[in-house]
Formats: C-alpha cells, structure tokens, sequence
C-alpha cells in the first residue's frame, strides 16, 4: 500500500515541483519533511525514485492554504530540497516557486477568480512577506497562453505579475545585516545584502573570474567553488545567519559590467550550483544593491534616472527585469518591487508516498478534491 496525496505538478518561473494543499500534507514537521523527501526522492543524485529532477531548481515544494491574516488571500510555504541531501529547508523565500500560488489555488477552487485577472495577497510564511499576484482569468478560468517571456523558460505564457510589497531583511536581520554597505570579507570585497534573498556580491575580478563564464565552466570549477564556500560561511556570520554550512543561503553573487544592453551581469551560486537564470528575490536584491551608494555595484552598474526604475539583471540565459521604486526623499530606500514571471500547470494527480513513510489517513476533503 501507498499513500496517495492529490498534488499538482507546476512550473512556476524558472523553477518546477510539486505543490499541494497543506491540509493533504502531515500536520507534524518531521513527518511531513519525510514525505517530502520521499516525492522528491532525496537523497539521491538523480532523484529517480520521486519526481525531483536532479537540481536545485527541480527540488522544490510548494504548499498552500487559505489566508490565515486579515487581509491575506492565501498562506505559501515554500520548501528547497536537494537532490543529494536530506534536507527540508523552509527557512528562505522563492519568487519563482510564488508565481505558481495563484494558479494553485484556482486550479484546486481553493479561492473563486475575479474577473478576466484576478490579483491575491499572498503571504510568504518562510520570511512573513506579502505580495499582490495578477494572473490572467478570462471566462472563469486560468489561462496559461500569453506572449509572456522570461529568460530561462521556453517560450511564452500567460503574464503573472508579482508584486512585493515588503522585503528587506527577509532571513537576516536587516537588508544590510553587516551595518556596512561594503565590507572586506575573507580578504574580498562584499556587499551583504537581503532585499527578499541574503545575498553575497562581489565583483567576478575579486576572485580571478571575468563574470562572462557559462554556467557549465563555473560548475566544473572546483578552485573557485571552493573559494567561494569559504567565504559564504564568513559572511554568514558576519551578516548574523549563524552557522550556514548547511543553509541554502546565502546566494554568492559574481557581478560584473553589463554587456548586452542591461545595468548589470550576474552569475549566481545558489549556493553550490550556478543558477542556469538567477532567482526572483535574488534578483530584486541585486537590483536594490545597484541603487546603494557605495555598493560593489558603484561603478559597473548602469542604472536608470527617476524615482521608478527598470533595473535589467543579466544572467546566463538572458536578462531579469525588476521594476523598483525609490523614495524621493532618500533615493538610497527601495520601496516597491514589481516583475514578471509565467506559471504552467503540468500535470495534476496523485504523488504517492510508501505507507511505511506516512500511513497517511486521507481526509474526506482530500478524497472529494481528488474526484473533482
Ligand atoms: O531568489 C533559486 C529560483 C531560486 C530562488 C535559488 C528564487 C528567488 O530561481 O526568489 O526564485 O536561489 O535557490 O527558483
């Protein structure tokens, strides 16, 4: 016997896994980490035993609930897996995984659209960080076609438009958590910053690197990777996030001039692998960085007059724009970040998970779910 949990299978942005609604999942932690790892198949390198796809960007969860704050539309928890690891982590967001929230829900009648778009608040559990969510809805119903594009995914999709409304010091204390805007760290200099990701920037040439390299060269590239642990660790306790040798965070950034038309290139270690794009929340942080004077970015970064700026973060596969709004006042505070990404429904069913596992009661409400 097996345990069958009703789970949709969703691309969100760049990122892709299962999600489900969180009464279908174990109440108890420990139990529902094990189930987890389990749909995922983890720890394995090639997760062949679940439906993980043997990378970071594949190993992720999402759970979702109705709104349990006034005002809140709908609860997201967003569990990173590993393909070889036995870890859950739910301690940092994912802007990807976020952008496919909206369409759960609908898709499962957890909440009834609006019109032709319907735009929810969703809260972020991991960080407590709320955003407004647009998807398309014509007739009822959510549509995935659209001449949407966002670098990393193939073709075009319906738009979903993501718009954050509180992010600075998500998982450290504060969106500079070291107090400096740069700090020498490990002999490099860094900036430390979290605007919705902890992040570590530095410039490629700091450590030998133009910036320009694929993603391919960066991962076989054992010295720098190596290089680069050492001084994740350093910063993580220089900016009060403990111990993070087995954190997914934070992210080490690799920055260098733009050089397609953007206002900055990036190569983003998430924090082992080199992200084949750069993550959401990662890239609204780079993009705040490109606003802070005496940043690493002074100098290389290109960026945009007037209070509401299009910041372009080159990546690997393209670019990222990030909509950011300053404050007149003080042009150094970033008040607003706003973007797109696309969403797809993959494939609706049952994951199944051994009994020995979770003998998994199935509620009433799951079983009618299931029907339909
Ligand atoms: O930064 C990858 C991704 C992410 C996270 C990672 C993300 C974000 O691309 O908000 O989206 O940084 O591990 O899914």
């Amino acid at each position: 016997m097996q345990t069958a949990i009703p789970c949709l299978f969703m691309r969100g942005g760049t990122s892709r896994g299962p999600f489900f609604n969180a009464a279908d999942l174990p109440q108890d932690i420990a139990t529902r980490d094990k189930v987890l790892l389990a749909v995922m198949g983890s720890p394995d390198r090639r997760q062949i035993d679940g439906l993980g796809g043997a990378h970071p960007l594949t190993s992720k969860v999402g759970i979702v609930s109705k709104g349990s704050k006034p005002g809140v539309d709908l609860d997201f928890l967003f569990a990173q897996l590993q393909p070889d690891k036995d870890t859950v982590d739910t301690t940092p967001n994912c802007g990807n995984m976020l952008a496919a929230v909206v369409p759960f829900a609908l898709e499962t009648g957890m909440i009834k659209p609006q019109g032709d778009t319907t735009t929810l608040r969703v809260l972020t559990l991991n960080t407590d960080m709320q955003c407004d969510i647009t998807v398309q809805t014509p007739g009822g119903h959510v549509s995935y076609d659209g001449d949407a594009r966002i670098d990393g995914a193939p073709g075009t999709s319906a738009p979903i438009k993501i718009n954050f409304l509180d992010t600075a010091g998500s998982v450290a204390p504060s969106l500079l958590p070291t107090g400096n805007v740069r700090d020498v760290i490990d002999g490099v200099e860094v900036t430390c910053i979290d605007n919705g990701m902890p992040l570590v920037m530095f410039k490629a040439e700091a450590v030998g690197r133009t910036g320009y390299e694929s993603v391919e060269e960066l991962n076989a590239d054992t010295e720098l990777k190596a290089r680069l642990e050492t001084l994740r660790i350093a910063c993580g306790h220089a900016m009060q996030l403990g111990d993070v040798t087995k954190k997914n965070y934070p992210k080490m950034t690799l920055i260098a001039a733009p050089r397609a038309g953007g206002s900055i290139t990036t190569r983003s270690f998430i924090p082992h692998v080199c992200h084949d794009a750069i993550g959401v929340l990662a890239a609204v942080t780079v993009a705040t960085a490109c606003v802070l004077k005496g940043s690493v970015t002074e100098g290389i970064a290109i960026v945009p007059d007037g209070q509401v700026k299009q910041i372009s973060v080159e990546h690997p596969t393209g670019e990222f724009s990030v909509e950011i709004e300053v404050d007149p006042a003080n042009p150094q505070d970033v008040t607003r970040a706003a973007l797109l990404r696309t969403a797809r429904l993959l494939m609706r069913g049952d994951a199944m998970v051994p009994a020995a596992v979770w003998g998994g009661k199935q509620t009433a409400d799951a079983t009618l779910r299931r029907a339909g």
